[in-house]
């Protein structure tokens, strides 16, 4: 897979990508990302990316030819799946969006910053728009890294447990249950029994009703609404 980024902060993001578990699944080979500094496409002197919005009003807004170009110049040297607007008004970045990523080969995600950008890149440039949460953050760039680690680590041989991936949190539409290790006993704190038994199914058995009654308690809006029958 290979996520090119395109932004006005690129120190930021390769800082990042160079630290984290996503630099194991580049050293493999599973994922290549690329940083762009959305600069490196502007004509003028002063590498301006951003300027007044017509009509007035507060803020500066992203204009299009830079992001155009950049685009333009990914797009001769490869095609892409999907041009991804990182933006608080975008679709919710949540499980299924992440694995239907994680299921495709060249991606560009763009960040935007200030008031955002020209209304036209997002009616002819980009082809889908996503948000990590409702709330406003200064610029695309942490939201770009999140999507790239929920999407990364889902690739083949990037986290150590190829099955870990798959018994997440939401992948099966319910929080985790919980987890304990050694020591089975601590200051009187106990394990409890059932996952000392040995005894697999009643194990699994034990940690898909936790899962549900977690779920129900902390995060109902998981769960398929009353009536709809039981899950799993
Ligand atoms: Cl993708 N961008 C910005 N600026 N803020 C956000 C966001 C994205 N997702 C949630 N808040």
């Amino acid at each position: 897979m290979r996520i090119d980024i395109i932004t006005v902060l690129p120190d930021l993001l390769t800082s990042w990508f160079g630290e984290s578990i996503l630099d194991r699944a580049r050293k493999k080979g599973v994922v290549d990302v690329q940083v762009h500094d959305l600069r490196t496409w502007t004509l003028d002197k002063h590498r301006r990316v951003d300027d007044y919005p017509f009509g007035g009003g507060a803020g500066m807004v992203m204009q299009v030819e830079p992001i155009d170009r950049a685009i333009a110049a990914l797009k001769t040297e490869r095609v892409y799946d999907e041009v991804i607007y990182m933006s608080p008004d975008g679709q919710l970045l949540d499980q299924p969006l992440a694995n239907h990523l994680s299921t495709k080969g060249n991606l560009i995600l763009l960040c935007g910053h200030y008031k955002g950008v020209d209304e036209r890149v997002r009616q002819h440039l980009v082809t889908r728009e996503v948000s990590i949460g409702d709330y406003v953050l200064t610029g695309g760039e942490l939201a770009a890294a999140v999507l790239c680690d929920a999407v990364i680590r889902l690739l083949p041989g990037v986290i150590g447990d190829e099955t870990s991936a798959l018994s997440d949190s939401f992948q099966d539409g319910l929080v985790a249950p919980p987890a304990y290790t050694r020591p089975a006993e601590y200051k009187g704190w106990q394990v409890p029994d059932v996952l000392l038994s040995g005894h697999e199914a009643r194990i699994d058995e034990w940690r898909h009703a936790q899962a549900l009654e977690r779920t129900r308690q902390r995060r109902p809006g998981l769960l398929p609404p009353e009536g709809d029958g039981p899950v799993g």
